[in-house]
């Protein structure tokens, strides 16, 4: 009991640091889908508001004009049944569950609709401007599938702005939920399931995103990132996606092209870079221009030798194995984090 007073103000510090983090809060809805659940959030909470006052009003003037005075002698007359009263608080009830109800399932139709907007006269090209991304969800990182572009990219999932973005949702292993809370609310990733959503982002920007389903020992560290970018950086992004530069996925420079050879010896077979390699970890494509390693350690050349090396110690559970200096000599991992650093379609 001590320790755990002692650890509480150290984890409120914690909880409330969470609450702070950029762009990781529903209560800033960016785009359609979240401020359509915004102003749901908070219809409920007026009624609720409301239902309170209300409620609160009654019970403290009841308290008060009918509480036992000095000279009291017997309790107050009884009644049972007042047909004004009941019908009055049978109403009232109703009404607020119809203004909480109609646009709830308003809102749950366009919610759920996945399908291309159809609305105004040309709607082949409204039709391209929705992009379809499939999400599966591994134990323990993201997977974004452009199907048709041809696209396999790992833990960011790159969106142009104004467009809506169709996403499917996927597992692999367990359940887990993919949420944006800045975006969109959450849906769960279901094996064997195909759940549906969508959204749009009206600004550039990084928008967080986490798994909300409890997957096993490292689900706190799943997360991921929804990169909104200009139509036009999409494009590069999507093209060099898809075709990689060649000389870039070779190695420029001596260096990574012997990281190249270590790439092709240890890591090939779960990691792809374009569409040459297996599919069992994440895309490389762009690892160089990510910000994080294995979706939550800075970016930096410490954190990635140490991650190749015992991944396990730093995201329990994980799938990847760890390369010790038998398998990658310290020289060819200094080959491998160039090679790696090098792997970036946006510049
Ligand atoms: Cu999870």
């Amino acid at each position: 009991m001590k320790h755990f007073m002692r650890l509480l103000p150290f984890s409120l510090i914690l909880l409330l640091a969470g609450c702070g983090m950029e762009n990781l809060s529903a209560l800033d809805p960016r785009g359609p889908v979240a401020e359509m659940q915004f102003d749901l959030i908070m219809l409920s909470t007026y009624v609720m508001i409301f239902v309170m006052v209300v409620v609160f009003s009654i019970y403290i003037y009841v308290l008060l004009r009918f509480r036992e005075r000095p000279g009291d002698t017997h309790i107050p007359e009884q009644v049972h049944g007042n047909r004004a009263l009941e019908f009055i608080w049978t109403t009232i009830p109703i009404l607020l569950l119809l203004i909480l109800a109609i646009p709830n399932v308003m809102d749950t139709f366009t919610l759920a609709d996945t399908s291309a907007p159809t609305e105004g006269e040309g709607v082949e090209e409204e039709e391209e401007d929705v992009l379809n991304v499939e999400v599966h969800a591994h134990q323990f990182w993201w997977e974004f599938i452009y199907p048709d572009h041809d696209i396999n990219a790992g833990q960011e999932m790159y969106i142009p702005t104004d467009t809506r973005v169709n996403v499917e949702l996927h597992a692999s292993d367990v359940i887990h939920s993919f949420w944006v809370p800045a975006l969109a609310g959450k849906m769960d990733n279901v094996p064997g399931i195909e759940n549906e959503m969508w959204f749009e982002a009206p600004d550039e920007g990084v928008y967080f995103g986490k798994c909300t389903e409890i997957c096993g020992a490292s689900h706190w560290l799943m997360d991921f990132k929804v990169i909104a970018v200009d139509e036009g950086t999409f494009s590069v992004w999507a093209e060099n996606m898809a075709e990689p530069d060649p000389e870039i996925v070779e190695g420029e420079g001596e260096v990574a092209a012997q990281g190249r050879e270590v790439f092709e010896g240890n890591c090939i077979n779960c990691h792809a870079v374009g569409d040459e390699g297996g599919a069992q970890g994440p895309n490389m494509t762009n690892y160089g221009e990510r910000e994080v390693v294995a979706g939550f350690l800075d970016y930096t050349e410490e954190n990635l030798y140490d991650w190749i090396r015992d991944p396990d110690a730093l995201k329990p559970d994980n799938e990847m194995p760890g390369f010790d200096e038998s398998a990658i000599s310290d020289d060819e991992m200094d080959a491998l984090i160039e090679y790696i650093g090098q792997q970036r379609v946006l510049d």
